[in-house]
Parts: structure tokens; C-alpha cells; sequence
């Protein structure tokens, strides 16, 4: 009997799925692949039951003959131990980031005569509920607010880019991109103090209240599912953090991160150049500790920013203040430094792993750019934050834009770079 195989990644079957097997049987035995975690949000979204309960569900489908694991979003591994025959998949994947899914396929199967089935993609209404449904759960607070904490456990370097609105949300939230027969996306959502200041027209100098960044995150998560880390500055004063902590973690964000300044702080990129304060170690670890205190949920996570580097104090000041941290109960450290070059951060990293292998390390490779998160991740940082590069990209290509408009009295000129009227208008999907 001839060999079909398909691979699902969903929480939920479908009569999309019920389709795909019911075509599947009659080419022969149906063979059916259970994307992993790993590769599942690599490639769709997080999923919202765990492995063994979707294989559970791929189990239970009348006609599946056998259920696999399959660990990578590329089938080449499956299809060199199985061999199927035919691998037949919904015609969705004929465009977009899905195509080099099926353009891999399609030579993987052509080494020894195997074929793809394309089947026309079911989405109508029923369908269109049943995938609101699932991406409404994965923003609701409580499943939002532990996936920060999933996703360390899951993948070798969460990857963490800036927003600062409901649109560079949706930026976040969806882009996919093909590269080298990889898919990505990135796993979480920064909201950054400076950007969200530089969008209201503010320096960042904790000038922009918490009411006001309360508001952003609101508009962000309104449209995305991903988990949120807010830049929480200094913390503020410890009666008043208390309060941050309690609403950041009722409305669903994963981590605040907090960096050990007092006094009036400055952007850390600063460096020297300007005024800054270190905290001590004693009270920055109070601070520390009556967050933790207030917090409710075990999901909420409370990371400690040591600015030794950044205010040049040295490596043996941040690691001490990293297990003072530590043992004041954070449950991250992120370490930040302004250098060109990552060679601080790394021996940073590697000395802090050799004594500590658990607490999630997060960088922010804003001027040590060159490093790959590869690079990062072997030498044990758990999350990388890309930390301004929208609002850094945004503002000239609008300043040039008003510019250009001003030099020419018109807006000919700038057409051409600028997203088609129609492309504005349908850009964002209606309920
Ligand atoms: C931010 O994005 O606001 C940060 C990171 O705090 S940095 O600007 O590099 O200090
Ligand atoms: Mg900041």
C-alpha cells in the first residue's frame, strides 16, 4: 500500500484537516506529523495545548493509520525515513513564506519519484471562528503572560524586537520571513522606554508616565498575541513599583526589566557622557525584593539590568551585583554595555554561566550589532532584545518623506517609496 503523508500544526481539528485525510486515504495509508514545539513557533504561532494533546487529537481522526513527530518546520528528515510516496498539504503553501516549505519538499521528493497533492486550502467562516478563537486564548493575560517563560524553556534564544503602537505591534506579531529555506519570526515584544518616549515626542528621563505606558502596552496588545517585556526603567521608587508590578502582571506582560540607576536616569547609550547614578547593591536588592513580594502570579518575571559596564565601574562590580541580584530572587539578569564590540558582554556572559547555569541571561545588542544570535546564545544568553531598530528605521524615511514634500510643493516625488493608498487601507483586517 502506498505511503501519504501530511504534517499538521494546529490545537484544533478542523473540517480544513477532516479534507486533507479524507483526499489522503485515497492515494493509500495516511501518515500524519505532529509539528513540534520548537519548530511550531518558529513557523505559526504558539501552540495552545501542549504536544502530547495534539497528537491525541491527530490520533483520534478517523483514517490515520500512524502518528510521528515531526521536529523541524522542513519535512527532509521525515521524508528520508518514511519515504512516502505522496505528501499532500492544503494549496496554501503555494505562496507566500510556505512555499520554500513545499519547494524543499518538492526536491526531497523527486530524488526518488515521490509526488506532492495539493488540495484546495478550506477557510470560510467556520474556520475563520475556529482560528480567532485560538489567537484570541493566546492573549488572554494568563496564557499570554507564562509564555515569556515557555519560550526560554523552549528555544535556544527568544527573540525579542521593539514596539511602540498597535501598528509596529502588528509588525511583531506578523512578519515571517524565508531565509536561506528557514522560516522565522520573532518570539516577543519590547516596550522599550526610550521608543515609547521618542513616539510621544519626550526625552527618556522617566518623563513619560506610567499611566501613559500603560496605555501603549493596552494598544499593543489589542491586536498581538505575543508576549510583552516592559522596560521599566529604574523601577521608580519601591512603594511605587509595587503598584507597576501588580498592573503589569494583571494586564498580562511577561517581565519587567529594571536597571539599578537612581536619581534622575538617562538613555543608557549615554554612557559617561552624561550624569547617572548607580544604585547600591543593598537597595536596588530591596527593590527587588518587595516586587517579588507583590507579585501574584508564579509567570511574572522580574529581571535585574546592571549598568556596571555602561558607567564603566568594571566586570568585577556586575558580576558581584549579578549575585546579588540573583540572590535577592530575580528571576533574569540582563546585562548591557555600549561598546562596539561584544567582547564585555561575552566574558560577562561566559563568567556568569560558569557560576550560575539557570537564570536567564538577556542582552540588547543595540552597538555590539555585529554578534549573531547564534554567537549569543552559545555563550548562554537566553533572550535578545532588538531594542529601537523600528523607531530607528521609521524616522528617516518619514523625515525624508516631509522633506521631500517640502522641496518639490507636492507628493509625486515621494509616491514611489511610499505603500500604495489601497495596501493602507486594507492593511489592517476588520473583526
Ligand atoms: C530602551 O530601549 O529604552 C532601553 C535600552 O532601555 S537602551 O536604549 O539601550 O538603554
Ligand atoms: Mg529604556
Amino acid at each position: 500500500m502506498k505511503k501519504v503523508y501530511t504534517c499538521f500544526c494546529t490545537d484544533v481539528i478542523h473540517e480544513g484537516h477532516i479534507n486533507i485525510i479524507t483526499e489522503a486515504r485515497k492515494y493509500g495509508m495516511v501518515i500524519v506529523g505532529v509539528l513540534s514545539d520548537s519548530a511550531m513557533i518558529r513557523f505559526n504561532r504558539f501552540p495552545t495545548i501542549n504536544f502530547d494533546e495534539r497528537v491525541r487529537l491527530v490520533e483520534n481522526i478517523e483514517g490515520v493509520s500512524q502518528v510521528i513527530v515531526q521536529e523541524d518546520v522542513m519535512y527532509d528528515k521525515v521524508i528520508e525515513e518514511i519515504h512516502p510516496d505522496y505528501v499532500i498539504h492544503g494549496d496554501n503553501w503555494l505562496k507566500g513564506p510556505m512555499k520554500a516549505i513545499r519547494d524543499r519538499v518538492e526536491t526531497c521528493l523527486k530524488e526518488y519519484g515521490g509526488q506532492i497533492i495539493d488540495v484546495e486550502y478550506t477557510y470560510n467562516e467556520s474556520v475563520r471562528r475556529i482560528d480567532k478563537r485560538i489567537e484570541e486564548k493566546l492573549a488572554m493575560p494568563e496564557y499570554r503572560r507564562r509564555r515569556l517563560g515557555q519560550l526560554i524553556s523552549i528555544c535556544p534564544i527568544v527573540k525579542v524586537l521593539e514596539v511602540h503602537s498597535g501598528l509596529t505591534g502588528l509588525i511583531a506579531e506578523k512578519t515571517v520571513v524565508e531565509h536561506d529555506g528557514e522560516l522565522d519570526q520573532f518570539d516577543a515584544m519590547w516596550i522599550s522606554s526610550l521608543c515609547d518616549s521618542t513616539a510621544k515626542g519626550k526625552p527618556d528621563i522617566e518623563l513619560v508616565d506610567m499611566t501613559s505606558r500603560f496605555r501603549t502596552i493596552n494598544d499593543v496588545m489589542e491586536v498581538t498575541t505575543k508576549p510583552i517585556i516592559f522596560d521599566g526603567d529604574t523601577g521608580g521608587r519601591a512603594e511605587h513599583f509595587v503598584y507597576t508590578v501588580r498592573s503589569l502582571e494583571r494586564m498580562g506582560v511577561s517581565a519587567v526589566i529594571i536597571e539599578d540607576k537612581i536619581g534622575l536616569k538617562k538613555n543608557s547609550l549615554f554612557g559617561t557622557d552624561v550624569e547617572q547614578t548607580q544604585d547600591t547593591i543593598d537597595h536596588f536588592c530591596q527593590k527587588i525584593t518587595v516586587g517579588k513580594n507583590a507579585q501574584l502570579t508564579d509567570d511574572f518575571m522580574i529581571i535585574a539590568r546592571i549598568e556596571s559596564l555602561i558607567l564603566e565601574q568594571g566586570m568585577d562590580d556586575a558580576l558581584n551585583r549579578a549575585r546579588a541580584y540573583v540572590k535577592a530572587g530575580v528571576d533574569g539578569i540582563m546585562i548591557h554595555s555600549r561598546k562596539k564590540e561584544p567582547d564585555e558582554i561575552l566574558t560577562f556572559c561566559d563568567s556568569f554561566r560558569m557560576e550560575n547555569q539557570t537564570t536567564p541571561l538577556v542582552v540588547v545588542p543595540s552597538s555590539f550589532n555585529s554578534i549573531t544570535e547564534s554567537e549569543l546564545s552559545r555563550h548562554g544568553v537566553n533572550v535578545v532584545i532588538y531594542a529601537n531598530q523600528l523607531t530607528r528605521s521609521a524616522f528617516p524615511a518619514m523625515q525624508h518623506t516631509a522633506e521631500d514634500i517640502l522641496r518639490y510643493h507636492r507628493a509625486k516625488e515621494v509616491d514611489e517609496r511610499l505603500m500604495p493608498i489601497k495596501d493602507i487601507i486594507t492593511l489592517i483586517d476588520e473583526l
